[in-house]
């Protein structure tokens, strides 16, 4: 499991404004789904649950479209103004029995107006942007598997409130086979009385996020297609900069800023306009610095669209008819997961352009795990549908997941003829080009010697990361061939990489780290000899020698001198 790091600075979450490209470049943000919830008990909620129509307080915009953002009524009310809601102290224990029902607190977003307001969290140049005059009309597609009721309809809400009434032809529900009896008709008497249509579409059986929506895409009257999650807020201008990308350039997919509504206290907490999209070996989605490299094509003006290797999945604006001409979304992925890389991948190298706009905030509740149910096994399914991305879209790059996990090998990932021929009809562009000029930052290496086992000549034992985290030791251990922590590349850049860490040593430290890679050499920069065997450390001039001490599970730094111990085997596919 990863390392999981939300940087808190003055309510924001992201990276500060002032480092240099020296430093690490990730910022590993929710979705972190190494860890799922495994269980698929069908829990039931109870009716004091169930019946919450929030009709204390009443809707607060069915007249003008525009609300001011704070209702006088409301003031004082938990979660106004995207405040923490606290839960009394007596609570505590319900509090986290109900957790579980949906990974996040549900109690807080009961006591919380549907209506709820929220600050206006736009930079002040995004206040007076002009957007053309005439935008496209989109349809809000949102599916959900069990969603709380409080979170979905303040999401349809949030919609309702913060969006020009023109822009929004419907808003379509698709209920992913809930268990759940009040996301039954009940759900359809509600939502018959809302000021936008909204349609209660039902997929009958567990069909999984990416069918779900492919349902729901099917029955979109707008010109445009906007995918929300179901436990969403959309702030004050969401809606406007992201159909304006659209209508400039109908291959354009574009991304709010995805703030973090915070799972314990449903505070909304602004995400930094300073990450984009990444992804690592595993083929997990990554937050990641922007690089100077995007700021400078911007000319530096925070406030205009941001050019994003990948997109976190839920939340974008897409073109209905380049959705469809694009091959809307592969539809032999089950449940979670992948579908965002695809979608990423098949964008950029088909000619399209994915961006963040950084005018567009909306807020999400992150969470931990998931709470529902993975038919077929949570790593199965997760391995499927990323497998099913490498070979269509990944080219020779496939191997870094692959060897990254192994267990993704033997997965049944069905038949992937439609898409290749896909790819084909488009005429996509090759990953290569993807990461030459998309993503040249990418944790996945352009040009690379080597990519398996580092094997220890004398002691016969491998490099190996134990599962360490950034900045810890990487050690050695007996070779077991199956990749994952044991495997490494050999880049051209000197580096020695496991994803998204390089080996790193400094000053007289004789052990070595793993180091987010900076791309810069300096401490990470290595040569391998292919005859000796020697692995050389550039600036310390040492040679990586095998753990002095049997026992002791360290590679050490020393004074190279061609014994044995010092001899590295990168046995298979080395291309020199
Ligand atoms: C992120 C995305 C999510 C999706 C996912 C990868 C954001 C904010 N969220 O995970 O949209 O791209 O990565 O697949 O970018 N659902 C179903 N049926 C299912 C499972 C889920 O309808 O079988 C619904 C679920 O109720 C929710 C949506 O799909 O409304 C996304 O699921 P999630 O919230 O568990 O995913 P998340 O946010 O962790
Ligand atoms: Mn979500």
């Amino acid at each position: 499991v990863d390392l999981l790091v939300i940087m808190y600075y003055s309510g924001s979450v992201g990276i500060g404004e002032s480092s240099s490209a020296a430093e690490p470049l990730v910022q590993e943000h929710k979705p972190q789904r190494e860890i799922l919830h495994k269980s698929n008990e069908v829990i039931e909620m109870d009716s004091e649950f169930n019946n919450k129509f929030d009709v204390t307080y009443p809707p607060r915009l069915l007249k003008s479209w525009r609300p001011a953002p704070v209702m006088p009524e409301l003031d004082g009310q938990p979660g106004e103004m995207g405040k923490a809601v606290s839960i009394p102290t007596e609570q505590e224990i319900y509090m986290k029995e109900k957790f579980k029902l949906n990974q996040f607190n549900i109690l807080a977003s009961d006591m919380m107006s549907l209506n709820r307001s929220l600050p206006d969290v736009r930079l002040e140049g995004c206040k007076h942007k002009k957007h053309p005059a005439k935008l496209p009309t989109t349809s809000v597609v949102i599916v959900f598997h069990n969603e709380a009721w409080t979170t979905l309809l303040r999401t349809v809400w949030s919609i309702i409130n913060r969006s020009p009434r023109a822009l929004v032809e419907e808003i379509i529900l698709v209920d992913d086979a809930s268990e759940r009896d009040y996301l039954g008709s009940k759900l359809e008497d509600y939502v018959k009385d809302l000021p936008v249509p909204v349609h209660v579409l039902r997929t009958g059986k567990r069909s999984g996020l990416i069918r779900a929506r492919l349902l729901g895409a099917k029955h979109v009257k707008g010109s445009v297609i906007t995918f929300l999650d179901a436990h969403c807020e959309c702030t004050e201008g969401w809606l406007e900069p992201l159909l304006a990308r659209v209508a400039q350039n109908r291959k354009t997919v574009v991304c709010p800023i995805i703030d973090v509504i915070s799972d314990e206290t449903f505070e909304y907490i602004t995400a930094s306009d300073l990450t984009w999209g990444g992804f690592n070996w595993k083929l997990n989605f990554r937050w990641y610095r922007v690089p100077q490299r995007e700021m400078d094509r911007r000319d530096g003006d925070r406030t205009a669209p941001l050019r994003t290797p990948t997109m976190a999945g839920g939340l974008f604006s897409i073109d209905k008819k380049y959705f469809e001409e694009l091959g809307t979304y592969d539809e032999g992925m089950d449940v979670w997961g992948g579908e965002n890389l695809e979608m990423s991948f098949r964008v950029w190298q088909c000619g399209g352009i994915l961006e963040i706009s950084p005018c567009s905030h909306v807020g999400h509740v992150f969470r931990d795990k998931s709470p529902y149910s993975f038919p077929g096994g949570v790593a199965k399914v997760v391995n499927k549908n990323a497998a099913r991305v490498a070979e269509v879209w990944m080219d020779e790059w496939k191997y870094f997941f692959y060897e990254m996990s192994p267990a993704a090998r033997s997965v049944d990932l069905g038949d992937v003829s439609d898409r290749v021929k896909l790819r084909k009809d488009l005429k996509c562009r090759s990953f290569r080009w993807f990461l030459e000029t998309v993503y040249p930052e990418s944790p996945m290496p352009l040009d690379y010697y080597y990519l398996g086992e580092i094997r220890n000549a004398d002691a016969g034992t491998c490099l190996d990361t134990m599962g360490r985290k950034s900045n810890e030791n990487v050690g050695v251990s007996y070779c077991h061939g199956l990749g994952g922590n044991q495997v490494f590349a050999y880049t051209k850049r000197q580096q020695i990489m496991s994803d998204d860490n390089c080996l790193d040593a400094s000053g007289n430290d004789r052990t070595v780290k793993l180091v987010r890679c900076h791309g810069l050499g300096g401490n990470q920069a290595w040569t391998y000899d292919d005859s000796t065997g020697s692995i050389h450390h550039i600036s310390s001039g040492r040679c990586l020698s095998k753990p002095e001490i049997r026992d002791v599970t360290l590679p050490v730094l020393k004074r190279c001198d061609g014994s044995k111990g010092q001899h590295w085997v990168m046995k298979s596919k080395f291309k020199w």
